[in-house]
């Protein structure tokens, strides 16, 4: 495995537009309304504890046309110094890409985008660091796969069934090297089970209770992970956890934009 795994220099994130409140997408439309004040309180949290880790952080300014804009990760898929500019599944979404595009450039990145008719989402994309599995959801088709597979050649690249939920990565991550954190829902095992199958190499699984806390940051050997007062379970979980190369963790509160779908790999794009 390449050295520089999990060791991150920069981190892109977007402010959260007034307009998240009203229009995000959300999978439980008339779910418990996001208090925006407290979104951006728990957002900059979770800015400050990345740029205390990887120092340089780039802040694409919140643009009231797109109220997703803050979940960053779907946007591109970054890998080494290839950058992946994709085609969000969902039209209300598409448009974030040009300002992505702007902020990779930027940052000296080889940028490849997506065509038609790919359709990817980066929330379906897990880098296990030896190969991508990718989400076939809602968001993400066969040929936005292969456009994957086309622009990071060196990786095998697996499909696998997102059977519930929006995306991949709703279920899982990486938590440390070769060991992926995963929830226990019946879409989480289906997916285990397909990594398990399909998948080109093995890893060990850290079982977590909550969808969402499954979704973790690994970080320059540091673990950001959910916190205890919005999922007690799961925080314990990584209260116990050890592994190599893990030397600390860190819980962070996401409760508001849980509500509408985004977890922790969310809200960055993470950079070697
Ligand atoms: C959406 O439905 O697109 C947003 N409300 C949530 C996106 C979350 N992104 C992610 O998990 N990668």
């Amino acid at each position: 495995m390449a050295a520089d795994l999990f060791k991150y220099t920069k981190a892109i994130v977007c402010g959260i537009p007034d307009s998240l409140v009203a229009e995000a997408l959300r999978m439980d439309e008339g779910g418990e309304p996001v208090d925006l004040e407290r979104a951006r309180q728990q957002h900059e949290d979770y800015i400050q504890v990345l740029t205390e880790l990887v120092g340089e952080i780039h802040i694409i300014p919140a643009d009231e046309q797109f109220p997703d804009c803050v979940f960053v990760e779907d946007p591109v898929v970054v890998c080494g110094d290839t950058a992946l500019v994709t085609s969000p599944g969902h039209k209300s979404r598409r448009g974030e890409t040009v300002a992505m595009k702007e902020a990779v450039t930027k940052l000296g990145l080889s940028v490849v985008e997506m065509t038609e008719p790919g359709r990817m989402d980066g929330g379906d994309v897990l880098f296990t660091g030896r190969e991508f599995f990718v989400g076939q959801s809602a968001r993400t088709n066969e040929e936005g796969l292969k456009q994957l597979a086309a622009s990071f050649p060196s990786y095998p690249v697996t499909g696998v069934k997102v059977t519930g939920g929006l995306h991949l990565k709703s279920v899982m991550s990486m938590v440390a090297p070769d060991n992926i954190a995963i929830g226990t829902s019946p879409a989480a095992v289906d997916a285990k089970e397909a990594i398990k199958r399909d998948g080109h190499f093995k890893y060990s699984f850290l079982s977590v209770p909550d969808n969402f806390g499954a979704n973790c940051l690994f970080v320059n050997g540091i673990i950001i992970h959910v916190s205890k007062d919005a999922y007690p379970k799961s925080c314990e979980v990584f209260d116990k956890f050890s592994c190599p190369g893990v030397s600390e963790k860190i819980a962070v509160n996401m409760s508001e934009l849980n509500k509408v779908d985004g977890c922790l790999t969310c809200s960055c794009v993470l950079i070697n």
